[in-house]
């Protein structure tokens, strides 16, 4: 058996066709089932549909052989203890700081608001930069707004979202694609099986980019 951990919303969506492609078609439809394991048409694959960021966590420690989550997502876990076979050229996006329309930094300390903690810590004290940074779970686009915080590191796809609150974008920190990742023990005890479905994935994902090319 495969089980394979994925994210409900943007990412599955996204995954299905290319799972289809691959002769795996789940038979329940996660948004109209409660059933959180979705078995397939294929008696050997079932999918676990989990929080996005729960999916590296599932991964590592082997209740999936597979996963498929968002760069982002797999940054900030640290998944030095996945392997990370393939993009799958799905659920692009950037994450990007972005303040206030006009907004210029003053000099002083700046707070910066996000869910990606660890990454944007990293990213700043790359560039020398000392920054209070404040955890928030959700809806960062508020932060500054209401003055909790100078700047977000968030994810932006149209920048709409952004806009719509009265903030730009500023710098690019990374660009976002989802992953399929592997459990390391599963790529060894289920070498075959594993191995078969990396690469039929990755010839579904050049097929589909010299499609689009
Ligand atoms: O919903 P839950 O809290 O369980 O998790 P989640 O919200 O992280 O899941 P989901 O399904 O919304 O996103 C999962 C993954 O999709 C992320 O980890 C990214 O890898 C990828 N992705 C791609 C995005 C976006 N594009 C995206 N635009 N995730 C979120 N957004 C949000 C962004 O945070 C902002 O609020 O969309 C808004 C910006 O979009 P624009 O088009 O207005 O710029
Ligand atoms: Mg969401």
């Amino acid at each position: 058996m495969l089980t394979i951990a994925i994210s409900k919303g943007r990412i599955y969506d996204d995954t299905v066709p290319l799972l289809r492609a691959a002769g795996i078609e789940p038979t329940l439809d996660p948004d109209k089932s409660r059933k959180l394991i979705l078995p397939t048409q294929r008696e050997d694959v079932r999918l676990l549909v989990i929080r996005a960021t729960d999916v590296p966590t599932y991964v590592e420690y082997g209740a999936a052989d597979l996963g498929i989550a968002g760069k982002d997502v797999l940054v900030e876990y640290g998944a030095e203890g996945l392997y990370e076979p393939l993009d799958l050229g799905i659920a692009r996006c950037r994450m990007m700081t972005a303040a206030r329309v006009g907004y210029h930094p003053q000099g002083k300390r700046l707070r910066v608001a996000t869910k990606y903690v660890h990454t944007t810590q990293r990213y700043f004290a790359k560039r020398g930069e000392q920054v209070e940074i404040i955890k928030l779970y959700g809806s960062m686009e508020l932060a500054p707004l209401v003055g909790l915080a100078d700047l977000i590191v968030d994810l932006v796809d149209t920048g709409n979202t952004l806009k719509a609150n009265g903030l730009e974008p500023r710098d690019l920190i990374m660009d976002i694609s989802s992953r399929l990742v592997v459990n390391k023990a599963a790529m060894k005890t289920k070498h075959r099986h594993v191995r078969g479905l990396v690469e039929e994935l990755t010839r579904i994902v050049s097929n589909q980019r010299s499609v689009a090319a």
